[in-house]
């Protein structure tokens, strides 16, 4: 069976306050398959910072992408412009999506994404209900899972 392709969205230009754990995430997402966007998690990369490619060559890479995978998860906790346009692409493209956020943050997620039956976003509070998480949407009926065990 070939691998999962995992894109993983997490917030770049929309700050990068918990960029630690995109790093963590996209570890634990490597266990069940090739994640597709591993940068997001690399630490050394902030918002303003340069990089090789112009914003048009990572948008088209990013899409390709994002095309080319079997499973969505994002990481919404901090907003970010190009996450969500991520999610509603994927949405339309039918693929089967995550969205994971934690406690800690005073302010609400958007009701573009709390409030579409379509997408699977749930909290976590600890590693271990994070893991779960993960297991749970990315072992088993993937698209079905609601955060009920
Ligand atoms: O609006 P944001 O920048 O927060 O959007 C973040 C999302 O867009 C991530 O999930 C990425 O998939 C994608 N994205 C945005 N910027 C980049 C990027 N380089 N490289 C790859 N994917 C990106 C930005 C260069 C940086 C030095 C600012």
């Amino acid at each position: 069976m070939s691998r999962l392709r995992i894109y993983f969205a997490g917030s770049i230009r929309g700050g990068r306050e918990d960029r630690a754990l995109y790093r963590d995430l996209v570890a634990r997402l490597g266990r069940y398959g090739d994640v597709l966007t591993e940068h997001v998690g690399d630490a050394n990369l902030t918002e303003t910072g340069e990089e090789g490619s112009s914003d048009r060559e990572i948008f088209e890479r990013d899409l390709t992408w994002l095309r080319s995978s079997d499973a969505v998860v994002a990481e919404i906790s901090t907003p970010s412009l190009g996450v969500g346009y991520e999610v509603a692409v994927a949405e339309q493209l039918g693929k089967p999506i995550l969205c994971l956020y934690h406690g800690g943050h005073d302010r609400k997620l958007s009701a573009m994404l709390a409030g579409n039956p379509r997408l699977t976003v749930l909290e976590y509070r600890s590693p271990i209900e994070l893991e779960a998480h993960l297991e749970a949407f990315l072992s088993t009926g993937r698209a079905e899972y609601d955060g009920d065990f």
